[in-house]
């Protein structure tokens, strides 16, 4: 045997060695793709594990996708895991994803989630009987726009979003009809001019956000929110009909991971099975980017800068 192959041979072994699942594995050096959307908390978000994840050495890259379909690519290992499965809008996809196989749950954030119809509290002065969906439905012409015909308009978010507000107006027999805003930002830009002019909206929000902060406000009451609402018509107030209630008040929010995930890169596994952010955090890191208009990956970087003692004990 040559000097030569004797090396090979040892080199070889060093890589048997360092087999994924053993203590020695070391991450892949090919990038970690990390899915971004189109609400500014989740892009922050993925930009600060992307910058922990390149702390540790890793690569990492980062690729838009719709928020729907990222559940199919997840399982398909085209991107490598997803930072924030909210459980109103995709509570859905993510489970049938998972029942297909090829991803899985890396574990709940601390962060309890809502998504749904929502209004400026001035509103409620407008329409009385607020928060309740009965009421609100009596209040629909006032809502109405000459988009929407004698129909009272519910501002949805983005199509990709939650997909079921038209089936819910339909279930519940309400006199409203979705109109979705192309953006996040479109949405803002509408409660802004209709506060200024005193004029009713109801429009998609959720928490944690920035807009708590600066808009008081309350969430519709919808028919609660019933596992089975959105797949087993018997149940609910409508017989007939799925999506007869509200989306869960107290959502979870989720990590998903691509199963390959923990053998090709175990070190950045096991950090993302740690990470959990508050409520708090989160909504801090739309405002950076809503409020205090910083660009995604500047407000990551000045994020992790501030919030030192929360993620360092992740990453060891
Ligand atoms: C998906 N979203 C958090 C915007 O409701």
């Amino acid at each position: 045997m040559s000097k030569m192959t004797k090396l090979l041979s040892a080199s070889a072994l060093a890589v048997l060695l360092a087999a994924p699942g053993t203590a020695l594995a070391a991450d892949s050096s090919d990038p970690i793709i990390i899915p971004t959307h189109n609400w500014s908390s989740q892009i922050v978000m993925s930009h600060v594990v992307g910058q922990m994840f390149e702390g540790m050495g890793n690569n990492v890259e980062y690729v838009s996708t719709d928020s729907q379909a990222v559940y199919e690519s997840v399982r398909l290992g085209d991107v490598t895991l997803e930072l924030e499965v909210w459980e109103g809008a995709f509570g859905v996809a993510f489970e049938e994803a998972l029942s297909k196989g090829g991803l899985h749950d890396a574990g709940d954030h601390d962060a309890v989630t809502r998504e749904d119809w929502w209004y400026p509290d001035y509103v409620a002065e407008l329409c009385p009987g607020l928060p309740d969906w009965e009421a609100l439905n009596k209040c629909a012409d006032m809502f109405a726009t000459p988009e929407t015909g004698g129909k009272g308009r519910f501002l949805g978010g983005p199509v990709d979003w939650l997909k079921h507000d038209a089936e819910r107006v339909e279930a519940l027999g309400m006199n409203f009809q979705v109109v979705n805003a192309g953006s996040a930002s479109a949405l803002w830009a509408e409660l802004e001019a209709a506060k200024k002019r005193n004029a009713p909206i109801v429009l998609f929000n959720w928490t944690p956000n920035f807009v708590e902060a600066i808009h008081p406000g309350a969430f519709v009451e919808f028919p609660e929110y019933f596992p089975g609402c959105k797949d087993d018509a018997s149940q609910g107030p409508n017989p007939n009909a799925t999506y007869d209630c509200g989306n869960p008040a107290n959502g979870y929010l989720k990590k998903a991971a691509w199963d390959g995930m923990k053998d090709k890169w175990p070190a950045a596994y096991e950090a993302l099975t740690k990470i959990s952010f508050t409520n708090a955090q989160i909504a801090e890191m739309a405002k950076l980017v809503d409020v205090d208009e910083m660009e995604p990956e500047d407000a990551a970087t000045a994020w992790l800068e501030a919030n030192e003692d929360t993620w360092k004990a992740w990453v060891n």
